[in-house]
């Protein structure tokens, strides 16, 4: 059935991940927390919406799938059960091989013949892992629900949900960047991947740059016509449109006004009393560029040894992935640069890098985002990064700066290129107030950006105190422009 005049059309949000946590308290009983955020709270407001995938926990005994299915569904989510395809499917072929090509990083050596036995078998998980999402799509479509399949982990989903019922309605976005197609050709599966992507209606991508990418890839892989509207493969159009997403920049404001956060502030402030903070906020991924923000300390300290003992460098680093080797290796080799940093630069009473290998609570993200000097985003590639956003939205009362690397999409949905220029002179800024003139001329460039980024910003810009500065590099070379 279509929805009814003024009814909310129904949307099935597919991602390889729940937004919820659960964990099992019994045979036949689940704890769940709903994890909210930028999209969670986006799209329930003008959908009446269902959301498929992953509930991030393997459970191999019916009852359990049962019982977490019920308890899951009071939530308006669906469970897809992975447990037989999951390693192969999310570890090889989605963390191991597509997610570095996305990122520019083209494919780990093993895998560059389609013969090789391993990214043969990843990729056979990554088609029957999509299969698996189809099934229980079908289980719960309604005639007239739009299918909104999110990122790359279900790259043949679109193709599949065609192939069952070609009028089913079937958008698809991708949350990383998409690379030249240099770079994205040396994937063996390039053609069959963007067809299906291709059978969906309309296709989102963070950034221009991107969906541009995305376009003269097809072009020249499958020799498909780019339009402006996007492809046209004999006379079928799959739209291509930008979408950047946002955060709720009033939930980080309302947060930095609790009692509770404002004690934290307070303390860290005390604690780091006298010094500098300079804030990341990152999975530990190898696409953040954590070592070489680190490196760029190092240096920084190296050639300023003035501020050794003035600048604290604190480091929130969630671990992701840990199944995946090249995740394995980055965290070695950050642990190996903060102890050289530390056992360089450190006394018994101060060291310079606070390196936490593991995630902190909301309100302690808060208050560590308000009371930062610095927020230090050295993203190598990068499809959008909200934690930049949101280090802006919870600087109320400080006058931090944000140093954005220009290879997240961030950079360019915040006015990057307007500023890039006047990178300098707000680098000035840093320790000082930032004067009126220059607010004002960051808010004029705020206003030429796109209607649904101007929200946001507009927002996030409500105290004009903060202020936002890009960088042209990875931070390696930044710190000693900054002092
Ligand atoms: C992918 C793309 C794109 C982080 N540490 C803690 C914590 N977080 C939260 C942040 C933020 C989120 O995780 C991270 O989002 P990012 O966008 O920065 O990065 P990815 O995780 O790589 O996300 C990215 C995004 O998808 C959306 O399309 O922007 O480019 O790679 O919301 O707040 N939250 C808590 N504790 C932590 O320690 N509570």
């Amino acid at each position: 059935m279509t929805p009814a005049c003024g009814e909310r059309p129904k949307l099935l949000v597919v991602a390889n991940r729940l937004p919820v946590s659960a964990k099992r308290t019994g045979e036949n009983s689940w704890f769940l927390e709903m994890s909210p955020g930028g999209l969670v709270s986006g799209v329930t407001a003008q959908f009446d919406t269902k959301w498929v995938g992953w509930p991030g926990v393997d459970v191999y005994d019916e009852v359990g799938k049962n019982a977490l299915s019920k308890a899951l569904a009071e939530m308006k989510c669906i469970p897809v059960f992975l447990e037989e395809v999951f390693d192969q499917y999310y570890n090889g072929y989605c963390n191991g091989i597509l997610w570095p090509i996305l990122h520019h990083m083209g494919l780990p050596q093993d895998d560059h013949h389609d013969t090789n036995k391993t990214s043969q078998t990843q990729y056979d998980a990554y088609k029957k892992a999509n299969r698996l999402f189809l099934d229980v799509i079908i289980d719960n479509y309604e005639e007239g629900d739009i299918v909104w399949c999110h990122d790359y982990h279900l790259m043949f989903l679109p193709q599949y949900l065609k192939e069952y019922n070609s009028k089913i309605k079937v958008g698809w976005f991708l949350h990383s960047p998409f690379p030249s197609s240099e770079v994205y050709k040396t994937l063996p599966s390039r053609s069959e991947l963007l067809r299906s992507v291709l059978t969906a209606d309309l296709l989102g991508f963070h950034t221009y740059d991107f969906a541009r990418h995305f376009v003269s890839t097809c072009t020249r892989i499958l020799g498909v016509e780019g339009t402006h509207e996007g492809i046209v493969d004999q006379g079928r159009v799959t739209r291509v449109a930008v979408f950047p997403i946002g955060i709720d920049p009033d939930r980080f404001i309302r947060t930095c006004k609790l009692p509770e956060v404002i004690q934290q502030m307070n303390e860290l402030k005390e604690r780091f009393s006298g010094k500098k903070v300079i804030l990341g906020v990152d999975r530990l991924d190898m696409i953040k560029g954590i070592p070489q923000k680190y490196l760029g300390f190092e240096k920084f300290l190296e050639e300023n040894p003035n501020w050794r003992h003035k600048v604290v460098l604190v480091q929130i680093a969630v671990p992701t992935r840990n199944g995946v080797p090249e995740y394995q290796k980055v965290k070695t080799q950050v642990h190996g640069l903060v102890g050289r940093i530390n056992g360089r630069f450190g006394s018994v009473s101060s060291l310079p890098i606070h390196h936490l290998d593991c995630s902190v609570n909301f309100n302690y993200l808060c208050a560590l985002y308000a009371i930062a000097d610095v927020m230090l985003v050295t993203s190598l590639r990068d499809g959008m990064n909200l934690v930049s956003y949101e280090f802006v939205a919870c600087q109320e009362a400080e006058k931090g700066v944000l140093v954005l690397s220009e290879f997240a999409g961030a950079g360019q949905s915040l006015g990057a290129g307007a500023l890039l220029s006047k990178n300098r002179l707000i680098i000035l800024g840093f320790f000082g107030t930032l004067t009126e003139p220059m607010h004002r001329r960051t808010k004029e460039m705020d206003l030429k950006l796109n209607p649904e980024v101007k929200g946001t910003l507009e927002a996030l810009c409500n105290d004009p105190k903060t202020t936002v500065v890009v960088l042209s590099r990875t931070g390696r070379n930044i710190l000693d422009q900054i002092f």
